[in-house]
């Protein structure tokens, strides 16, 4: 550049620096421009300016701006964001630049989002003194101004009470004098910066009961014990259900508690899963060949002796009875007025009378008593039928001494309660109908 022109340039600038050389309220220190120095490696922007003093401006405008160097061969300024007395070091001597801090309301270093700083020791070069308290910085999270507690004395920063989290948010954050450290808190793992959820339930080593469902949560699990059992999931006892009543076996059926479930099983006399039980009625059969002939007579006299139908016999166990099968109307079909009973010796223990519909093609027809009969073994007993019908009925002339009926074996003998003929061998009672689940 002409000297000519440089000269003039000079004079202004010197006048410029006059003109701004003030008292700062703030720090009390007089600041003025610096010929032949500037502040190396803090430019954030730059600005084509015939005179520094359109720079001072400039720079009050801006928050980041702490100084600046006016380069006076390009009539340029470089405004730095930090003074000389924040980065000693980096100020340098420069024979083309001056240096300017910022004549008024200088923003102190850290104060502002838009002005983090480096360091606490930065802030407290910086400001001459500063408190104990939260400042802005950019060198906790790269890219990023945060907010952190700074201790003046220590001139720690806080890393822990940055207002962006340092560490995982599923970590514990550990402050340190000059650093910082982050350990993943219970049921995570990682360095502390990334953590992430255990799953305990594919863990090799168990962690609920074995009879336990295992739900992974983050940062946790929890146990439930199975259906069946009580507990905590960490310990799960088998329920009794047939003693707790939660069983759902029939009236009829007997409950066996298993580990984890329990079992149903239908009582003697009845036949099902358990669950649903009915009763197993299972016929006992004097006759043989269980096919009957026909020519069974009646008379039509209620009262008349002609008409009973009798037969003794004997149990080597106990069983129980519900009533007897009767041969039907040999011809067509019929209803036929009955009356059964049950003697024990001489006593009569069970009765029971109606009207019972019979057709020759189904052959016979069942009576039961109003309640089943407990048949005790080696007592004898007689069952008798007597039938009020001017019809003919079946009736059988093959009848058995014994039969195994229903895990018993039954004795037959002619009874002398008959009045219609019936022996040990022949008759109208073909067969006694037991109550049990085993026919
Ligand atoms: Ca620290
Ligand atoms: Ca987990
Ligand atoms: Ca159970």
């Amino acid at each position: 550049m002409p000297a000519r022109i440089v000269f003039p340039i000079l004079v202004v600038a010197f006048l410029v620096n006059s003109a701004i050389t003030q008292k700062c309220p703030a720090s009390g220190r007089s600041e003025s421009s610096i010929f032949g120095w500037m502040l190396r490696g803090h430019v954030y922007d730059t600005l084509l300016a015939e005179l520094p003093f359109t720079c001072v401006f400039k720079c009050r405008e801006d928050n980041r701006c702490q100084s600046f160097n006016w380069v006076i061969s390009l009539l340029t300024c470089e405004f730095n964001n930090r003074t000389k007395e924040a980065r000693p070091e980096d100020f340098i001597k420069n024979p083309e630049r001056s240096y300017y801090p910022r004549d008024l309301k200088r923003v102190p270093l850290g104060s502002i989002q838009e002005l983090p700083a480096a360091t606490c020791d930065e802030i407290k070069r910086s400001e001459g003194q500063a408190v104990s308290g939260k400042y802005w910085f950019s060198t906790i999270k790269s890219g990023t101004s945060v907010l952190a507690y700074c201790n003046m004395k220590t001139t720690d920063i806080d890393e822990c009470s940055a207002s962006s989290p340092v560490c995982d948010i599923n970590a514990n954050c550990f402050n340190t004098r000059g650093s910082y450290y982050c350990t993943c808190k219970a049921g995570y793992t990682g360095d502390g910066k990334t953590c992430q959820d255990i799953d305990e339930c594919s863990a090799s080593s168990a962690v609920c009961d074995d009879n336990a469902n295992c739900f992974n949560t983050r940062g946790s699990y929890y146990c439930t014990c199975k259906a069946g059992f009580t507990g905590d999931g960490r310990n799960c006892q088998d329920v009794d259900e047939c003693t707790a009543g939660t069983h759902d076996c029939h009236t009829s059926a007997t409950c066996a508690n298993t580990k984890g479930s329990f079992t149903c099983s239908c009582n003697p006399g009845y036949t099902g899963d358990g669950k649903t039980c009915s009763i197993a009625n299972c016929d006992c059969w004097r006759s043989r060949s269980r096919s009957p002939s026909s020519g069974w007579g009646y008379s039509t006299d209620p009262s008349g002796s002609g008409n009973v139908d009798a037969i003794d016999f004997q149990t080597n166990g106990d069983v129980i009875l519900s009533g007897y099968r009767l041969w039907g109307v040999s011809s067509g079909s019929t209803s036929f007025q009955v009356t059964i009973r049950l003697y024990r010796g001489s006593n009569l223990i069970a009765e029971k009378t109606g009207s019972y519909a019979t057709s020759s093609s189904v052959k016979t027809f069942e009576v039961h008593f109003s309640q089943v009969i407990s048949i005790r073994a080696g007592a004898t007993y007689t069952a008798t039928a007597r039938i009020v019908t001017s019809a003919r009925s079946f009736a059988h002339t093959d009848g058995v001494a014994s039969a195994s009926c229903s895990g018993v074996t039954v004795t037959f003998k002619t009874s002398s309660k008959n009045s219609n003929g019936s022996s040990r061998s022949q008759g109208q009672i073909p067969a006694l109908i037991f109550r049990s689940s085993q026919c």
